[in-house]
């Protein structure tokens, strides 16, 4: 019982009343992040791929290779490849070893990646995906607060998702969201972080503070003007300076993560993978200008989804449905994510142009879709916090 005894913040939970009719268990979090997703979903479809660098790209479409890339195996990142790198200098990274480059396919990482959702929310209490590769999870009831039981049904987890779809993750467990990502992310790749309550001081303490969750390049500033560079530092500041410099709800939040009692619960829920917005047409037409003015109201609509939930996107798919109710779609990835879909009208009407001379039909209804959803920066999804400051 040393363990919950060692729990300063306790967490009541209703649905594991002991006889007595109240018990307190040390609350079991879990962080789960499958390794170069998109660059490991290839390898597992062409395992010839296995030992070469691998990546995968957005292209532009300006010139042959202008475009970026997206994530590359591990392979490709020890010869100094990384997400964001444009193209053209991650090909001359991997000169002489017989690079693989391969083009971005969202539709299919989403699939894998809802499949895989979908199985992890069997396998624990409760699971709040927060990105197309990762989520957290509580399995407090499922382990009763016991971690030597937590860190079996981690593997557990972790043979599933090899078993279904021959994929890798990492997993860190912890007493909070916070403690359990960055337990993830030091597990990385493959591997599986446990921190127990007793260990949670010394595990966090030697950190770096930019390493901790919702804490962006711009708090790690704002930190570093205080003098505070690691968790342990942070851990010591006296509660009022933070709450001046950062305001009461993220100064509080802060030490909080610091110290590894955080409070914010696993909301169980699907993440959104995309948006969209399909409307039946005044009239037939293949006039992309007509079409995209009547899809204004729809497009406000994506933007109001994005910005209520902190959303950003990298697809953006024009939808037409032809008068023989037959659906074609055209989609353009960007390099970057973007949080603004009105800006990307003449892309949308650009889309529906091709669309309109590929069929060469008219269009009964039309659509727009964004997809490749991602946290807008130094805005994670700290669901709590976010609901009570927005
Ligand atoms: N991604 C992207 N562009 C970026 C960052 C990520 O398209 N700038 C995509 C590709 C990644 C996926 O999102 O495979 C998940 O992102 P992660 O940050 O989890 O990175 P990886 O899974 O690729 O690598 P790691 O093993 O470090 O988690
Ligand atoms: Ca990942
Ligand atoms: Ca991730």
């Amino acid at each position: 019982m040393d363990e919950i005894q060692d729990y300063t913040h306790r967490i009541q939970n209703p649905l594991n009343d002991g006889p007595s009719g109240t018990r307190f268990l040390p609350r079991v979090i879990g962080h789960f992040d499958l390794d170069y997703f998109y660059a490991q979903v290839e390898e597992v479809e062409n395992p010839s791929l296995k030992g070469r660098p691998v990546m995968v790209c957005v292209f532009s479409g300006r010139t042959e290779d202008s475009g970026v890339v997206g994530t590359a195996n591990y392979k490709a990142r020890e010869l100094g490849v990384h997400s964001g790198m444009p193209i053209v200098q991650a090909k001359k990274k991997l000169e002489g070893h017989d690079p693989e480059v391969i083009r971005m396919d969202h539709e299919k990482y989403e699939a894998i990646s809802n499949r895989i959702m979908e199985e992890l929310g069997q396998l624990v209490d409760a699971l709040e995906p927060t990105g197309i590769d990762e989520a957290f999870f509580d399995i407090t009831n499922s382990t009763g607060g016991d971690y030597s039981r937590a860190r079996s049904s981690a593997e557990s987890i972790k043979a599933a998702i090899i078993g279904s779809e021959n994929l890798t993750c990492s997993i860190g467990i912890g007493r909070s969201k916070v403690v359990a990502k960055l337990g993830s992310d030091i597990a990385k790749p493959g591997g599986l972080t446990v921190v127990s309550p007793e260990t949670t001081e010394s595990f966090l303490a030697p950190l770096d503070a930019s390493k901790l969750y919702g804490v962006g390049p711009k708090t790690t500033s704002a930190l570093e003007e205080m003098g505070i560079r690691t968790v342990g530092e942070l851990a010591k500041t006296d509660p009022p300076e933070l709450e001046r410099r950062f305001g009461r709800k993220f100064g509080g939040y802060l030490l909080a993560a610091a110290t590894g009692t955080d409070v914010d619960p696993v909301v169980a829920g699907l993440e959104p993978t995309q948006f969209s917005r399909i409307v039946t047409l005044k009239r037939d037409t293949r006039d992309s200008r007509e079409v995209t003015k009547q899809l204004s109201a729809g497009m406000q609509y994506i933007q109001d989804k994005l910005a209520s939930s902190s959303k950003s996107f990298k697809t953006v798919t024009a939808i037409a449905i032809l008068s023989d109710l037959s659906t074609k779609t055209r989609s353009k990835t960007f390099e970057t994510t973007i949080s603004d879909l009105t800006l990307t009208r003449e892309t949308v009407s650009m889309l529906f142009e091709e669309l309109s001379r590929t069929t060469g039909k008219e269009f009964r209804r039309a659509g727009v879709r964004v997809s490749g959803l991602e946290d807008v920066e130094d805005q994670t999804s700290l669901s709590e916090f976010l609901r009570q400051t927005r």
